[in-house]
């Protein structure tokens, strides 16, 4: 008898996940936690009921929340991450030799260590020197920084559990104050296609705070409807193209020069969200 797990994307639209077995799931006191190992996509992290990400496909969303900001800042060196508790963004960000030093401030401390456990190749960065945890809100972390970054990823859930006030406007203003004259922020900003409301939010927080905003795509299947969007805010830098002097990263299986440059080019039902008011 095959068992599927039910992942619940919006009041009409649910997706089965056939699984092999639950490998892991309790409840952490932010959130409800699982492991399953799936047959299509490997062993996944769920939060909450919603699948955030997979063996199979995590490269995609963890090399684009990460190597757009990295290629287009002109000299990166000091990374934070906001979320991030399964490890991905941390070991992309890692990648980039010239980083000296990356904080990762995540409220659960359960999802790293049940990460560590169970998807060791996504998990696979936290002993690198370079690394500095902190299990603590995000949200006061940025207000009360006295570090200065370059570059900060907020790598969340979705605005319903533990994540909700990552969304908010005040979160940003002191993400922008905490960056340097050349920083650049970026948020996953869901699906334009069924989390419309959503994605209007981050994208509004990041045109009223930052002076250069845009919206970058990229495809990832395990996501609600594949089609997911990324919101980028830049103090001085345009995010749009790399900045050209720096080779590929070896290894890397979405991000390139050219991808990073086709990202930010929107069809127009995507456009005609941005430009309503
Ligand atoms: N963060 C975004 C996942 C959102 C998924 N939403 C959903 N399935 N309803 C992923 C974190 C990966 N490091």
């Amino acid at each position: 008898m095959a068992i599927w797990f039910e992942e619940i994307h919006t009041d009409g639209y649910r997706v089965h996940w056939k699984i092999k077995e639950t490998l892991w799931r309790e409840k952490t006191p932010f959130q409800e936690l699982q492991v399953v190992d799936t047959a299509e996509f490997g062993k996944a992290l769920v939060l909450d009921g919603a699948v955030q990400t997979t063996e199979r496909d995590e490269f995609i969303y963890h090399e684009m929340i990460s190597h757009v900001a990295l290629y287009a800042h002109p000299n990166p060196r000091r990374v934070l991450i906001i979320g991030g508790g399964d490890g991905g963004t941390l070991r992309e960000v890692l990648r980039h030799r010239e980083i000296q030093r990356v904080d990762m401030v995540e409220i659960d401390r359960r999802v790293v260590e049940v990460c560590q456990e169970f998807l060791p190749t996504i998990a696979s960065a936290f002993n690198d020197p370079r690394a500095h945890l902190f299990f603590e809100d995000g949200i006061a972390f940025v207000k009360e920084a006295k570090e200065r970054y370059d570059v900060i990823l907020v790598d969340s859930s979705d605005p319903t559990g533990p994540a909700v006030e990552l969304y908010g406007t005040e979160f940003y203003q002191n993400c922008r104050n905490i960056l340097d004259d050349r920083g650049m922020m970026v948020a996953h900003a869901e699906s334009p296609t069924f989390f419309r409301p959503y994605f209007k939010k981050v994208w509004g927080n990041m045109k009223t705070v930052f002076p250069i905003s845009s919206i970058y795509l990229a495809v990832v299947p395990t996501y609600v409807s594949g089609f997911w969007a990324f919101a980028i805010g830049s103090k001085t830098v345009a995010p749009c193209t790399s900045r050209g002097d720096k080779p590929q990263l070896d290894g890397l299986k979405y991000y390139t020069e050219e991808v990073h440059r086709a990202a930010f080019i929107l069809p127009p039902f995507v456009q005609s969200i941005l430009d309503e008011e």
